[in-house]
């Protein structure tokens, strides 16, 4: 038996591809056993899917490229041919290879596991061959098993996050994110549409939000926190003001609204501040207001959202607010620049704000980006800094090694360029990323080229602070233009690897992405960034107290909360958030230009009925769903209710939720795009 294994070994690595080809008895060495048992090699289409997603893994090009586990659909790109090491059956504990649809290029782990997963491999050897781990025991292994792979040195395959993402092979236990549905067979045929309105039920997976996945560049939001007000200025007409009345930081309210807002969006990866604490130990006080603590409030935040599953956090260290906090601690001069060749200051950078941010926030929130969590660095320019000539790459050799130390992860860090101009030591072994950041002297989006790929930052629009619109040059004002601004931005990045948007709560430079009615609608550049965000939508809460439009029978806000009129608004009593209430027969919420691509969407509404059982319906795409029925419940007894299916081809359109009957209260609307395929 031992014999017969290292024969097919040697096979193996000598190349799957001519091994299915060539006469194997003209092969030197090899045993007639050996090669009965390599020849009879059994071969079957099959593809894999993510339990926790239900993602496919997909050899990008059909193969010679990366692979990635976002594809929620299997074509051609998403079957591989297994090839059975020792021939049919497939059982528990096989060794199999999985060649990808071009017949070219093989699944191959680097290094043979403990590394990235890749389909470049020309050939099947030992980094290409797997074991096949059937979950459910051993046996022969069947359609639908759940499964995990195994590389040569033991390690497992993973779907970083579960799906959406990178696929790598460094893994040393098996868990949800190693486990896959194995497909054999060519897949089925395209199921039929489903019937219309239907099935009635709320299904278990309706209203669960999922994680957003980019189309093309990975999009990260710069967002602040250090506002107590709308509008910092006397002259509020100076603000693009927030949309609701009561903003200030300190009120944990605040960060709800920053939550829903952020979570509409289906933003990649929320890029929170960290403009360093006075003390390394305890408090929130910081040059800059934005002490890394704080973010408690956002992780409480959003898990009264129950938003764990959707967000991811990457800090923004904003470099400018250093020199401040080191003469501020060290009573030195307020105009002394950070000198960074005195390598004691250093600790700002560390112990009073990475170290901090990265404490304060859970791991399970941290975005990753090829697998790392991510840093993005402000300028490292001579109006800050001194003496950055050599210290700069040193300074980020150390916060990594301290990065591995603490958490045992090798971080991304992405750098302003100035950082490269005023130390040209820095190389993509220190920098991962350079961006150019922007100048609202030229434009509002660059794009940089470093390490093989380009690097992104952009803004909606610019103004510098305590001016009025209009001021042109004069204050370096970038507009809006409807949102063609950012469009063009967006376009005009979609091949590079990761771009930083300023800034999603930028009151002062006008800057911001919040909801306002200072736009043409409160959620239009929420909506952009979803476009680009999460192309394929697979899920979408609409919280019907963000409504753009509402239709509504008192010009007041009947519940007082939040925002101003019409729409009648209460807070909730748990967990979080607000509901619309005060309802009245032919009352409508209207969600204004929602890009929502092709296929099937399941609705299900969260509502409460104490003014009787009651009706709604929901309207989209040029069509009207039939009413459903709500039963009478309490104020805060919230249920369920589903709204029915719709098939659209792929368009921008707005959402209409209209209450047929009175007394209602909704939370939100939930859109879960149930299937890809079109009409
Ligand atoms: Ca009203
Ligand atoms: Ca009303
Ligand atoms: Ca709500």
């Amino acid at each position: 038996m031992k014999t017969k294994h290292v024969a097919v070994a040697a096979l193996a690595l000598w190349s799957c591809s001519e091994a299915r080809t060539s006469n194997l008895l003209d092969l030197p060495g090899v045993k007639d056993g050996a090669v009965r048992d390599a020849a009879v090699q059994a071969e079957q289409p099959a593809a894999l899917k993510t339990q926790a997603s239900g993602l496919y893994v997909v050899a990008e090009l059909g193969g010679g490229e990366a692979v990635n586990a976002n594809r929620r659909e299997r074509g051609p790109w998403e079957t591989f041919t297994l090839v059975d090491l020792d021939g049919a059956p497939l059982r528990a504990g096989d060794r199999v290879q999985l060649r990808t649809h071009d017949g070219a290029h093989w699944l191959s782990a680097d290094g043979g596991g403990g590394a990235g997963l890749h389909a470049k491999a020309t050939a099947g050897g030992p980094w290409e061959t797997f074991s096949l781990v059937r979950l459910d025991g051993d046996g022969e292994v069947k359609d639908g098993d759940r499964v995990g792979l195994s590389t040569d040195n033991g390690r497992f395959v993973v779907a970083e996050e579960g799906g959406g993402g990178v696929v790598n092979a460094d893994r040393t236990a098996l868990g949800p994110w190693e486990t896959f549905l194995l497909e054999l067979g060519a897949g089925s045929p395209p199921l039929p549409p489903p019937p219309p309105g239907g099935d009635g039920e709320v299904r278990a997976d309706d209203t669960v939000l999922v994680l957003p996945s980019p189309g093309g560049a990975v999009l990260g939001t710069v967002t602040g926190y250090e506002l107590n007000d709308r509008c910092p200025f006397a002259d509020t007409s100076k603000c693009e003001l927030p949309l609701y009345t009561r903003y200030d930081r300190d009120d944990p309210e605040w960060w709800d609204v920053l939550v829903e807002e952020l979570l509409a969006s289906r933003v990649n990866v929320v890029m929170a501040h960290g403009r360093g604490c006075l003390s390394a130990d305890s408090g929130d006080q910081g040059n800059g207001n934005m002490c890394p603590r704080l973010l408690r409030h956002l992780v409480a935040a959003i898990d009264r959202a129950g938003a764990r599953g959707a967000l991811r956090l990457g800090m923004f260290d904003d470099t400018g607010a250093y020199q401040g906090t080191r003469n501020l601690v060290e009573g030195r001069p307020w105009e002394e620049r950070f000198d960074l060749a005195d390598r004691t200051s250093w600790r700002f950078f560390w112990d009073h704000n990475m170290k901090i941010w990265f404490d304060t926030v859970p791991k399970e929130l941290w975005y990753r980006l090829d697998g790392r969590p991510v840093v993005a660095f402000w300028t490292l320019s001579s109006s800050f800094f001194a003496n950055q000539q050599g210290n700069g790459s040193a300074l980020l050799r150390e916060l990594r090694a301290k990065f591995l130390e603490r958490y045992g992860e090798d971080p991304i860090f992405i750098c302003d360029s100035t950082w490269a101009n005023d130390d040209p030591t820095l190389t993509p072994a220190e920098a991962q990323g350079l961006n150019d950041w922007f100048d609202p002297n030229r434009g509002v989006s660059t794009y940089h080229s470093w390490g093989g790929q380009k690097w992104g930052a952009t803004v909606p629009s610019y103004r510098d602070p305590d001016t009025r619109p209009g001021c042109g040059a004069a204050c370096r004002e970038q507009l809006r233009r409807h949102g063609a601004a950012l469009r063009e931005a967006f376009e005009a990045g979609r091949d590079a690897r990761f771009t930083l948007l300023e800034g999603w709560t930028n009151v002062v430079e006008s800057a911001g992405f919040y909801r306002s009615d200072a736009w043409d609608y409160p959620n239009q550049y929420i909506n952009l960034v979803r476009e680009y965000a999460d192309p394929e939508l697979p899920t979408l809460r609409l919280e019907a107290e963000s409504a753009d439009v509402a239709l509504d029978a008192s010009p007041e806000n009947r519940g007082g909360k939040l925002r101003p009129g019409p729409i009648d608004v209460g807070r909730l009593a748990e967990p979080s958030g607000w509901f619309v209430g005060w309802t009245e027969p032919g009352e409508a919420l209207t969600f204004k230009e929602l890009s929502l691509p092709c296929g099937t969407y399941r609705l299900t509404a969260r509502v409460a009925a104490p003014g009787g059982s009651g009706n709604l319906h929901v309207e989209l795409g040029g069509q009207v769903l039939s009413p459903r029925a709500v039963e009478a419940s309490e104020a805060n007894d919230y249920r369920l209710v589903h709204l029915g299916e719709v098939r659209l081809s792929a368009q921008r359109t707005e959402v209409r939720v209209v209450f047929d009957t009175g007394g209602l209260n909704l939370d939100w609307v939930f859109l879960k795009r149930a299937d890809t395929r079109c009409p």
